[in-house]
């Protein structure tokens, strides 16, 4: 079979199994697929994400403000104030950003509390 009629018998089962659903944008009529103008509304994550560091007992406070200053760029009197709130509250917010850029931040820090021996852990929540 040729990869045109491939590419179509695919969009055939895509645009029954969307008809199935319920799905108005497809119709299928007499063995051909009408495609009519997508109707449905994206729906769209919240764009901003606080970034959150967690308390622990042992990782040492220094290895928080170097995190703070290097992953989050924060200044010297910035991140120790940071690293104090968390260390005082049980956590504390490293910064904001959208979801991927806030999701790389807490894989970095992550990873590099796990390379460094520490139990740092930090997450991120909806602004
Ligand atoms: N509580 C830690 C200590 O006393 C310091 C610390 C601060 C750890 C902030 C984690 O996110 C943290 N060494």
């Amino acid at each position: 079979m040729s990869q045109a009629i491939d590419d179509r018998a695919q969009v055939n089962r895509n645009m029954r199994a969307r008809a199935a659903q319920g799905d108005s944008a497809s119709r299928i009529r007499e063995g051909q697929v009408v495609i009519e103008p997508k109707t449905k509304t994206k729906v769209k994550r919240p764009s901003l994400y606080k970034v959150i560091l967690l308390n622990d007992d042992y990782t040492p406070m220094e290895f928080v403000v170097e995190i703070l200053k290097s992953v989050f760029h924060k200044g010297h009197a910035e991140a120790t104030r940071i690293m104090l709130h968390v260390h005082h509250n049980g956590s504390g917010v490293a910064g904001i950003y959208p979801y991927e850029i806030a999701e790389t931040k807490v894989r970095t820090v992550e990873e590099l509390a796990r390379r460094a021996q520490h139990p740092l852990k930090c997450t991120m929540e909806p602004e």
